[in-house]
């Protein structure tokens, strides 16, 4: 019997290219955002609080008793709160502390005063007191609010899976006095331009936050360079003040790696700026580009030169070429033409110093010593600022055909996966699984995306890149599907029948995340093993999972042909989602890492270590490497002002697995 290819369900593309684009501008998450949210709230609060009793201050001492005796005097009462204002608008923690005790004052001469005085007097008092009880809510629910987001984001218990932490500070963070911070900005200002220094607190806001809202930092400035001169000045600029920088690109990452931490001190540079394709080099298959350039811009230069850049990731409407490097991000193209590394040519670096270094040369080989590329690639901006990159292109492929297969169980994908090894050979280009779990999600916030056969446990998805035709690529297609049918592998397919209907599956693969996020706030593991050893590490782990947390909801999917699987873990139904974290985060990171570990397997196959991970890793990386890892970063940068506390901890190696 040959497999049944029934129509594709149509999907509103248009619909949920907005839902996606409101995601990936991070605006829009109802579930996610509580702990922010709370933050803004009691923001907005106090500062409308606090604006009001500066009004009735002035007003009621100045212009509406002027003829009192002292009246103009009492007014300079308001100073002190109009000097809080800047410190409310930063949100600096010290000046919501400070005036929850001083408002106290103004509390009591209120009291004291609508006692004493009559009439409109007195009632003034009395809204004075009002006004003074208002500001103490919102200063300390403030206080509360940030307490509870560094909380969501850190953990405590000293296990391998301890701190999830967003906190990236570390000894070798400078710091500033206010004349210095000042001298630093002018000097920011000067190199790229006084516009391109960001300090408005509604300006810094969407670089300060992560993707998934998992942490909330404080810049002391972004600057936004447009030229590679220009990322070299502000570095020196930076360095001679030993203050540190987070480099950005689409912050987009996943593991809280590009936003800065709570102190305030450290500049966030964004690459934003730098976008420029520098050159197509179509003899030589490769194309040169600055590193703030999006992802999808790029992909869309070769294809306008008749070529192609495989990297391919849900994010590419965003992140940048800089961030790819810089994790060296995967995606679903990696089965056939690897991950950003394989990719890369040559690179241009700003060093920690400020110096450059020069390595765009195009070579596809070039024997003369150790690849410094590589040591940048990956790094996560700890090492160097990624200001440029040489890349591969590769011909279009002559045909690509998507197919999509139901399957009974984990091990059936794996057995397809090898079967489809050996019928397509090279020409496997994706091989990506989803749990039913998984895809209900996407069902349930993106009605408009129907993937086919939810009712099986498993669905793969399947790509072949062809160089010969289409025909050729459909009959190797279908032979393998009605052979892996035939022996009972897969139970239901079907092929994509144009590339509109191909996009629409890749669409539904694609939308994973954005269905979690939109559920709530989730853990993820980002493993790598062996294939086939992925349905073993999956039973045992569901099992300990399933005991620990009756109703837990486990979303598992990812990119089964490269070894990597997105173990992500979602509450049960009925709990919120961020005691969910509180409570059960170490735990499911400690049953997830301990087994992936016995397997040989990795904590990271592509999202990054960032500071959500950077804790965890000493447990779970040879002792060796990490030693090395920390001689190479203090070579490269001796001051340790490049993205601290991400990757890598230098300050306490005892941490380190024995
Ligand atoms: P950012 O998030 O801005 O930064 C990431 C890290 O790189 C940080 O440590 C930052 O400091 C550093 N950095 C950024 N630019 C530079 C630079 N120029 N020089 C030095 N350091 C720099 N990842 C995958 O691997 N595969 C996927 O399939 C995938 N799918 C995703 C789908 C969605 C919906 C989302 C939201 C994310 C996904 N990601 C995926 C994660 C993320 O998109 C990647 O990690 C991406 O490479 C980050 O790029 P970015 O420009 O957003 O970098
Ligand atoms: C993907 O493969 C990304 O879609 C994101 O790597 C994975 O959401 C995730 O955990
Ligand atoms: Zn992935």
């Amino acid at each position: 019997m040959g497999p049944h290819f029934p129509p594709m369900a149509q999907i509103n593309l248009s619909d949920v290219r907005e839902k996606t684009l409101d995601n990936l501008t991070m605006n829009h998450n109802t579930s996610i955002a509580s702990p922010s949210k709370e933050v803004r709230l009691t923001q907005n609060a106090a500062l409308t609080s606090l604006v009001l009793l500066i009004v009735l201050c002035l007003a009621w001492e100045w212009s509406w008793a002027p003829l009192k005796p002292g009246g103009s005097w009492l007014a300079l009462k308001a100073l002190p709160l109009v000097f809080a204002v800047p410190g409310l608008l930063r949100r600096r923690l010290y000046t919501y502390r400070w005036l929850s005790l001083v408002v106290w004052l103004y509390f009591i001469e209120g009291v004291v005063r609508a006692y004493s005085d009559t009439g409109d007097q007195a009632r003034l008092a009395t809204l004075e007191t009002t006004l003074s009880v208002l500001l103490f809510m919102a200063c300390a629910g403030h206080v509360r609010a940030r307490f509870k987001a560094s909380l969501l984001a850190t953990e405590t218990s000293p296990s391998p899976d301890t701190p999830n932490t967003p906190n990236t500070s570390t000894s070798s963070q400078a710091q500033l006095t206010r004349p210095q911070a000042q001298q630093l900005i002018d000097q920011l200002k000067s190199i790229v331009g006084q516009e391109h220094v960001l300090m408005a607190p509604l300006d810094l806001s969407a670089y300060e936050q992560d993707w998934r809202k998992r942490a909330q930092g404080r810049a002391l400035c972004v600057v936004r360079p447009a030229l590679t001169a220009e990322v070299s000045q502000v570095v020196r600029a930076c360095a001679s003040f030993g203050v540190s920088i987070v480099p950005q690109g689409g912050n987009t990452g996943l593991v809280v790696g590009s936003i800065p931490d709570e102190s305030g001190e450290q500049v966030l540079l964004s690459m934003q700026r730098m976008k420029a394709i520098r050159a197509v080099h179509t003899d030589n298959l490769s194309i040169e580009v600055e590193a703030g350039c999006v992802l999808a811009q790029l992909q869309e230069a070769a294809l306008q030169a008749g070529l192609f850049f495989p990297l391919s990731l849900g994010s590419e409407g965003s992140c940048t070429i800089g961030g790819n490097l810089s994790t060296n991000a995967g995606g679903t193209q990696v089965l056939r033409y690897g991950n950003a590394r394989d990719l890369c040519l040559g690179l241009e670096v700003v060093l920690a110093n400020g110096e450059v270094w020069n390595g765009l040369s195009g070579l596809r080989k070039d024997n003369t010593g150790y690849d410094l590329k590589n040591l940048f690639i990956g790094s996560e901006g700890t090492l160097g600022i990624i200001t440029a990159a040489s890349l591969k292109l590769f011909p279009k492929p002559k045909s690509t055909l998507t197919a999509w297969a139901a399957l009974e169980d984990l091990q059936g994908c794996v057995k397809l996966l090898g079967l489809a090894h050996e019928k397509l050979g090279a020409g496997l280009s994706g091989f990506e699984v989803m749990n039913q779990y998984s895809l209900g999600l996407v069902q349930k916030h993106f009605p408009a995306l129907q993937a086919p056969f939810q009712e099986f446990p498993w669905c793969a998805l399947l790509e072949l890149s062809d160089n010969e035709s289409t025909e050729h690529a459909q009959t190797q297609l279908i032979e393998l599907l009605e052979l892996a049918m035939e022996q009972g592998i897969v139970k239901n397919a079907t092929v994509a029948e144009n590339l509109t209907k191909a996009a629409q599956l890749w669409h539904i693969r694609e939308s994973i995340t954005l269905a979690q996020a939109q559920e709530g706030l989730n853990i993820k593991h980002d493993i790598s093993l062996s294939a086939s050893s992925i349905p073993a590490f999956v039973a045992q782990t569901e099992r300990e999972l399933c005991d620990l947390i009756p109703g837990v909801r486990l979303v598992n999917f990812g990119h089964l042909g490269d070894g990597n699987l997105h173990y992500n873990v979602q509450s049960p139904m009925q709990m919120d989602s961020a005691q969910f974290l509180r409570d059960f985060e170490q735990k499911v990171n400690d049953v997830v890492h301990r087994n992936v570990f016995a397997l040989g397997g990795s904590i990271s196959a592509e999202h990054g270590i960032g500071s959500l991970k950077v804790d965890t890793l000493p447990f779970y990386k040879d002792p060796q490497a990490l030693s090395l890892m920390r001689r190479i970063k203090e070579s490269l940068d001796p001051q340790l002002t490049l993205n601290p506390g991400r990757v890598i901890r230098m300050s306490d190696p005892s941490l380190d697995r024995p």
